[in-house]
């Protein structure tokens, strides 16, 4: 049997589960987990889906998410525990990693490239744009039957990991899959409402705020910004309003690698990786300790945000 067909055998086997992903949760890693315990439970199954973090306002529409637990709640851990879109049990954050000595199994399921195979069974394609992809293989693989739900989970997953199908990890199976989640019934008005229409005035402040730091360098070819504490704090927003703005940058002409490096507490700067067309920021983001993907990427560096910003800016410099 394939490593497929045994986690399709495993999942069907299975009375009780435990589906988790990672920190700072996106809305491939939420939709993918959602979906698959929405299948799971439809198979009189008990899934529980659990991060570590809570979900972001923008994705507070999926279906599921009010039902997420943290891990400090979760008295009884199942003996399968899913670990979808995250390169290594580290990922879903220091409750969480430790789970993987009192559970018999572990199920990997996950797109990117700097995925450590840390599961019994591993379903690990970097070829899929998102992890929802590979999901959607495995329910076809089972008797569910796609609803409205579990489609508008997967359909929000597609169109955040590709950057509303911009992005070059978009392949015309990722568009064929969306097709069909919305003749499924994703429901893609929610979904546009809450991802576009109804950002907070203060985000637009803290993007004009850190677009007053954007710096170019290296001829022109790497551009970034920054978020300061103070930034953020000023704007009394999430952090995760923070994460999106690397995409700035990016849009300039004649730009290849985008950054932005966002102070976090205790003497940590996060930054986030994206290029265009020839760097791989995951080699990048790996040096530091991070990963990703070819495209886009992250790490979490220790230091002052200004020698943070020197030291990734000469490690892309190299790469160009
Ligand atoms: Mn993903």
């Amino acid at each position: 049997m394939s490593e497929v067909g045994r986690i399709v055998a495993t999942l069907m086997q299975a009375r009780e589960m435990a589906i988790v992903s990672h920190v700072t949760p996106d809305g491939d890693c939420l939709g993918s987990m959602l979906a698959l315990a929405l299948a799971l439970k439809q198979q009189g199954k008990r899934a529980i889906s659990v991060n570590a973090d809570p979900v972001p306002e923008t994705l507070q529409f999926l279906p599921g998410q009010a039902d997420i637990v943290s891990p400090d709640r979760v008295t009884r851990i199942p003996p399968l525990l899913v670990v979808v879109d995250s390169t290594d049990m580290e990922r879903a954050g220091p409750v969480i990693s430790t789970w993987d000595r009192q559970v018999e199994m572990i199920i990997n399921i996950d797109h990117h490239v700097s995925n450590s195979f840390f599961g019994h069974l591993n379903m690990v394609d970097s070829s899929a744009a998102a992890t929802a992809e590979l999901i959607y293989a495995l329910l076809q693989r089972m008797p569910v039957r796609i609803t409205p739900e579990i489609a508008t989970c997967l359909y929000t997953a597609l169109i955040t990991d590709t950057g509303s199908f911009q992005y070059e990890n978009c392949t015309a199976t990722t568009l064929r899959l969306a097709a069909d989640l919305l003749e499924q019934g994703a429901k893609a008005q929610l979904m546009r409402e809450y991802l576009w229409e109804r950002k907070p005035l203060a985000s637009l402040h803290l993007l004009s705020a850190s677009l007053a730091t954007l710096t170019l360098g290296c001829d022109n070819q790497i551009a970034w910004m920054k978020v300061t504490e103070a930034m953020l704090a000023d704007s009394g927003l999430a952090p995760e309003y923070a994460e999106s703005l690397v995409n700035y940058p990016r849009s300039i002409a004649g730009v290849e690698v985008s950054l932005l490096f966002r102070e976090l507490p205790g003497g940590l700067v996060k930054v986030n990786l994206r290029s265009k067309k020839k760097v791989d920021v995951n080699r990048v983001a790996e040096a530091f300790d991070g990963g990703g993907h070819r495209r886009a990427a992250g790490c979490i560096i220790k230091g002052e945000l200004n020698e943070v910003i020197a030291m990734v800016v000469a490690a892309v410099s190299k790469e160009l």
